[in-house]
């Protein structure tokens, strides 16, 4: 099974992560933020991970910080679950409608981090208690510690909490393509380099 725990504290968010990507989406998530707690349980089970979740963050001040470090938290749990990378199929890309909105996820699971964030549309400033600007900085997060190269173009879309959770799916159906075990190379690495 490839599962990671996650804690991580700090004067602004204390976090408790347990990530297994051979679950069955199942999620048990509470991070104070309603919003974001919406889109991870969309994320896990679009991504077919199991995912439980805490976060008792700052926000007193705004989402910023949990929002920020609970990509981070995420990012190492995919880093940790994924090890040397040996047999995964490395790529994934999915486009999922929501409604209006349309968006496209790609990634390559590359050992480079690095995000493309092509998202104009977003007119609610917003959601709840989430700031609809930290989607960008979660994303970020999660690319670099995850070691990602993820790419995140919306197409069009008007309503701000569907542009966003066509994002999330995206990604999660785009991650389940990657990290799933190619039966045909399950002993290599995916890559000419010999290393992801
Ligand atoms: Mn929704």
């Amino acid at each position: 099974m490839r599962t990671a725990t996650i804690k991580r504290e700090t004067k602004e968010t204390k976090i408790n992560l347990t990530l297994n990507l051979d679950g069955e989406g199942q999620s048990s998530i509470n991070t104070g933020v309603g919003f974001l707690d919406h889109m991870l349980t969309l994320l896990a089970f679009h991504g077919q991970f199991d995912l439980n979740l805490t976060c008792d963050g700052d926000l007193q001040v705004d989402s910023h910080h949990t929002v920020e470090d609970i990509g981070i938290a995420l990012g190492d749990a995919l880093t940790e679950c994924l090890g040397d990378k040996r047999g995964i199929y490395r790529y994934g890309s999915f486009t999922i409608p929501m409604d209006e909105a349309l968006v496209t996820v790609d990634l390559d699971i590359s050992g480079r981090a690095f995000l493309v964030y092509h998202v104009p549309d977003l007119p609610t400033v917003i959601l709840g208690n989430y700031e609809t600007e930290m989607t960008e900085e979660f994303f970020r997060a999660l690319a670099t510690h995850g070691n990602l190269t993820l790419h995140i173009n919306e197409h069009y879309g008007k309503n701000s909490h569907h542009i966003i959770e066509a994002c999330f799916k995206a990604l999660g159906r785009a991650l389940k393509q990657a990290v799933k075990i190619d039966p045909e190379n399950a002993d290599k690495v995916s890559s000419s380099k010999g290393v992801l």
